[in-house]
């Protein structure tokens, strides 16, 4: 009869927990998610880097949770991570602190989110991108910088590294951007050309308008790398949004960004 009393007891309690855990079975739903920045300059400091997410859940999301529970985790190319984390004080942001040490190109690999009962949402980087969401994001130190000499040939070519950009403003990809347009002198793959105009692709907006375009920043560097400076560098090639708009600060910029 004593073991009957335990049998039935320990029935009820896992009944009860069994019971809680099952409340609801539902993973976090993702609304929308965006990054506050795509290049992080941490030449004067540390800087954060916050995601902000939209999610719904009818529980409730457990956004203290932590590494590999509720995060983005990111990746840099000597398999280093980083955690982009969050607290229940600020529901929706998820943020990871970068420092000099970190400077590099981080791809984005993947989101996980796990309501109150453990249901998990996991979401790898291919699908984050339909959310409109970058592959990757880079760290920019004392180090490591980005520049426009997408071949790597110590020159910034107009028919090389000037066609490049304009072709890939223009949406160009793969062969199609790359054919006929990287120097002799280059050691790289067409691959890894593409791929240096892809990082890259985050310091091009030179007029700072929020949004890389052909007619513009393609032609203001194409233009530039043919050694046109001063008025015939910006004479109808800045955008009407732009906030770098003077030819001394085009020049400037590009400049910061040359090998
Ligand atoms: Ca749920
Ligand atoms: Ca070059
Ligand atoms: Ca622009």
């Amino acid at each position: 009869m004593k073991y009957l009393n335990y049998w039935i007891l320990s029935f009820i309690f896992c009944g009860f927990i069994g019971t809680s855990y099952a409340a609801e079975s539902d993973p976090p739903v993702l609304n929308s998610i965006s990054v506050d920045k795509t290049v992080v300059d941490v030449t004067q400091g540390s800087q954060v880097l916050t995601f902000s997410l939209d999610i719904t859940d009818q529980s409730g999301i457990s956004w203290a949770a932590g590494r590999n529970d509720t995060n983005i985790v990111l990746e840099n190319p000597n398999s280093g991570y980083a955690y982009a984390i969050g607290t229940n004080e600020e529901p929706g942001k998820l943020k990871v602190t970068f420092d000099n040490a970190d400077a590099g190109v981080w791809s984005i690999l993947w989101l996980e989110v796990k309501d109150i009962y453990n249901n998990e949402l996991f979401i790898r980087v291919n699908a984050l991108q339909e959310f409109g969401l970058p592959t990757y994001v880079v760290v920019i130190g004392e180090n490591f910088d980005l520049d426009f000499d997408f071949d790597k040939n110590s020159t910034l070519d107009a028919l090389t590294d000037g066609l490049l950009l304009l072709r890939y403003t223009f949406g160009l990809r793969g062969e199609n951007l790359t054919n006929s347009a990287i120097s002799s002198e280059s050691t790289l793959t067409p691959e890894e050309v593409e791929a240096n105009v892809e990082q890259a692709a985050s310091i091009a907006d030179i007029d700072n308008n929020s949004s890389l375009d052909a007619l513009t920043d393609g032609l203001l560097f194409l233009r530039y790398a043919f050694g046109l400076r001063g008025d015939s560098l910006v004479n109808n090639a800045v955008a009407s949004s732009a906030t770098r708009t003077s030819a001394e600060d085009i020049e400037a910029y590009i400049e910061s960004h040359t090998p």
